[in-house]
């Protein structure tokens, strides 16, 4: 998992609404039916929980320390979509006693190695890499009008990547995977394809999610004219020139798909 910089977060919560409205325009669908979707809740119950909840967002100091407009962007995205939610003033222990204190039903908080959200009520614990692979595998079967039998690229086996293949075989995708490490796909066979080219493989897919931190490898010259991409991957594995080229086509962001699954999934009831 690629750590964010404060660069990569500089904006996003005064750009959250012009994202979603690019978002309704590539894929038909906004933020929050994304999230609903890949959260497998109905947006009617996202609007009831919002009545619900208070979010709690948690600074982190362990590991590397706290990441500059973290826990602003995070908050700024939960309140964006309709939910009560604040930065907490204290850190760590102390922070997760305050926003307790505070009334917090659902807190979200980042270490080096994982991003939660705690659902306190329903003692219920929802993992950034599972939402962000089922939100961007969402968005793309949006974007596609549904995966049912298409073919489907995923380059990157991690956990990101991992969960858009259970979301794309779940959907009945013909789900192909790329990685530079085998023993990652192992586990995923015999339900998915092997592709050993990842150029070739993404020339020959229409399809294709980008869960890796790989740089570059989706270029003018080996990218369909007609291919849709869904990128969680940090960095953008697209060059450019191919992004520019492929606007309307792709769908790609550091932290809002992801968070906003993690509160779907954090309040579905089931
Ligand atoms: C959750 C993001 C998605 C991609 N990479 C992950 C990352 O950067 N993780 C590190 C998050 C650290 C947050 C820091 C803070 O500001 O609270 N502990």
């Amino acid at each position: 998992m690629t750590r964010l910089t404060e660069g990569d977060l500089k904006g996003l919560d005064n750009q959250i609404r012009d994202y979603d409205k690019n978002l309704k325009k590539i894929c038909g669908a906004s933020l929050m039916e994304i999230a609903a979707l890949a959260g497998d809740i109905t947006t009617a119950s996202f609007n009831e929980a919002m009545t619900k909840h208070t979010v709690g967002v948690i600074p982190i100091t362990s590991g590397q320390g706290i990441i500059g407009n973290f826990s602003q962007s995070v908050k700024s995205f939960i309140d964006y979509l309709g939910f009560h939610a604040f930065v907490t003033n204290s850190h760590d222990v102390s922070g997760i006693a305050e926003a307790i204190a505070r009334k917090a039903s659902l807190i979200f908080m980042a270490d080096d190695n994982q991003f939660i959200a705690v659902n306190l009520n329903a003692k219920k614990v929802v993992d950034n890499g599972e939402a962000t692979g089922r939100g961007f595998a969402a968005a793309l079967s949006l974007l596609a009008g549904g995966l049912k039998n298409r073919q489907v690229l995923v380059v990157g086996a991690g956990r990101v990547g991992t969960h858009c293949v259970n979301y794309l075989l779940a959907e009945g995708a013909r789900v192909a995977v790329f990685d530079i490490d085998k023993n990652k796909i192992s586990s995923l066979v015999p339900n998915i394809t092997i592709e050993d080219n990842l150029s070739d493989a993404v020339s020959k897919y229409r399809y294709i999610i980008d869960a890796s931190p790989e740089q570059g490898f989706m270029t003018l010259d080996n990218l369909h004219p007609e291919t849709r991409i869904s990128a969680p991957g940090m960095p953008l594995g697209l060059t450019a020139d191919a992004f520019a080229a492929f606007e309307g086509k792709v769908i790609h962001d550091p932290l809002q798909i992801g968070v906003a699954t993690m509160l779907a999934m954090a309040v579905n009831k089931s």
